[in-house]
């Protein structure tokens, strides 16, 4: 028995480890990657659906394994950025031929994420894709890529900083030429120079007073350095506060105006909705109370983008849906950037010298500076285009039925939006003012940055230490922007220029 136990002993940690050894050793058993641990992501990157051309791009250190797996070209490996007419192929059934299309490989890191990349021009359907799609699957290491990764990835590596990122977004999303412009401009890098620009000249104060804390004013360095750094913050609190105070222009034109079209029942606003979209978006009846919520389309006036929303008639009512809907149309109208009021022409007094007399008491209160007018249904008055109602510019005359005088008032309205929103462009198209700002994150950031200049403008030269401190957190607040936060570099270089001693 004693000696059965021994052995049973002696034999199971040998057991146990050779079963270890096997397990941990033997490459024939190796586990599956987990999804982190694939590094090199592929995705479908033009739209689903039937199309000429679609392109699949594959980004990481396995691109070349790919290339080797499902491009049949002639030759082993690929020739970088060049062009390849190819066969697309499964890696495990090499004769069973996907598609007939093209491939490029760019070499890293001269790629749009820095890492190798590898694009495969298919043709665009359906069965297509997904057999490319399942062929790349069946690779070992490599993994669908999630919304947004390649840019992620180009982001990580450097090669773009977070306004660039945005910008591509931007791109993809632009549908009139003031988005595209400013999209295209942020995607080449003129946020980014330019918010680098203030984040290095903060940086050049916080030099200039960490130098004031080492070295002491008069001793090793020349008079006048704190004073110099405070004209500097100064001067470039007055450029950050000119970009704080823009309007929300870029921001406008980036995500569109938004305009509340409203009036009582009846009065013609889903038919000027439909004017302006070219298209019947909304109902029209003559059934006062038709439009229940707020319909919103995104057009575009006179190259401005523009966010319309369709609202309720206001009145007050027993009915609960439409109560709900003049709720709605109440809060639209109070958050718009401009609101256009409808009123039906044959139901305004005449000659009326202010238009909110006579108008119902819930319609009254939602006017404001923000309100242009529109008299709609001239063709039911006689002498409707003589009528002078007051003419500063922001009240129009028409009959959305017959059409007349909505040629004048989409002109009309077209600069009024230019006007009240500085979104002019000059003779070419050109922005005359392009703006800094185009994301309300960047307003945030740029808004900490003056508060901390601020403060630092406060303290006087014998609260340098602390000083110091706003500054750093001013060319964080900078940096956030860009997605660049780390000061000591930049401070280093600045730094090591810096002319110290006598
Ligand atoms: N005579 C005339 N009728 C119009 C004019 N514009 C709209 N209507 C009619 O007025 C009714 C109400 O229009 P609608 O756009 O639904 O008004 P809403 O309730 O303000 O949205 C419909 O029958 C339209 O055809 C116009 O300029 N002249
Ligand atoms: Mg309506």
């Amino acid at each position: 028995m004693a000696l059965r136990a021994l052995c049973n002993i002696s034999a199971r940690p040998h057991c146990l480890r050779s079963t270890t050894a096997a397990y941990y050793s033997t490459p024939s058993i190796s586990l599956p990657l987990s999804e982190s641990q694939k590094k090199t992501i592929y995705a479908l990157s033009t739209p689903k659906g039937k199309g000429g051309v679609g392109v699949i791009r594959i980004s990481g250190p396995q691109s070349l394994d790919a290339w080797r797996s499902v491009v049949k070209s002639g030759r082993q490996d690929p020739e970088p950025w060049k062009m390849n007419r190819c066969k697309i192929v499964h890696p495990l059934r090499k004769d069973d031929v996907l598609d007939d299309g093209m491939a490029v490989f760019f070499k890293g890191p001269k790629s749009f994420t820095s890492e190798d990349v590898l694009e495969l021009h298919i043709h665009s359907g359906r069965a297509i894709t997904s057999s490319v799609l399942d062929a790349l699957s069946s690779i070992p290491g490599l993994r669908h890529a999630e919304a947004g990764e390649f840019t992620k990835r180009a982001f990580k590596s450097g090669r773009i900083d977070l306004t660039q990122a945005e910008g591509i977004k931007d791109m993809i999303e632009a549908e009139t030429d003031a988005q595209r412009r400013i999209a295209v401009g942020a995607a080449m890098g003129i946020s980014r120079v330019k918010f680098t620009e203030l984040r290095d000249e903060i940086i050049g104060c916080l030099a200039l007073i960490e130098a004031l804390i080492d070295f002491g004013e008069g001793e090793d360095i020349e008079e006048g350095v704190y004073d110099q750094a405070r004209t500097r913050a100064q001067t470039l609190l007055t450029t950050i506060e000119g970009h704080l105070s823009d309007r929300r222009r870029g921001e406008l034109l980036r995500s569109g105006v938004r305009l509340a079209i409203f009036g009582p029942p009846n009065a013609g606003k889903s038919t000027l909705l439909n004017f302006l979209a070219q298209r019947e978006a909304a109902i029209v009846t003559p059934i006062p109370g038709t439009t229940r919520d707020i319909l919103e389309l995104s057009l575009d006036i006179g190259g401005i983008p523009v966010l319309v929303g369709d609202t309720a008639g206001v009145r007050e009512t027993e009915d609960l849906v439409e109560e709900i809907g003049v709720e709605r149309a109440k809060k639209a109208v109070q958050a718009a950037d401009i609101s256009l009021c409808v009123l039906p022409l044959p139901e305004i007094r005449p000659h009326s010298k202010d238009i909110r007399l006579g108008l119902a008491p819930e319609i009254q209160e939602l006017i404001d500076e923000k309100t242009v007018f529109l008299f709609n249904k001239a063709d039911l008055v006689s002498g409707a285009s003589q009528n002078t109602h007051s003419t500063t510019g922001t009240e129009w005359q028409v009959s959305l039925s017959t059409g007349q005088g909505c040629k004048a008032f989409l002109s009309g309205f077209e600069k009024i939006l230019q006007e009240r929103f500085d979104l002019s462009f000059d003779s070419t198209g050109q922005d005359r003012n392009p703006p800094l700002i185009t994301h309300s994150r960047h307003r945030v950031h740029l808004q900490s940055a003056a508060d901390f200049l601020r403060v630092f403008l406060d303290y006087g030269s014998q609260d340098v230490v602390l000083g110091a401190e706003e500054l750093r957190y001013a060319a964080q607040a900078v940096g956030r922007i860009s997605g660049t936060v780390d000061v000591e570099d930049v401070l280093d270089v600045v730094f090591r220029e810096f002319c110290i001693g006598k």
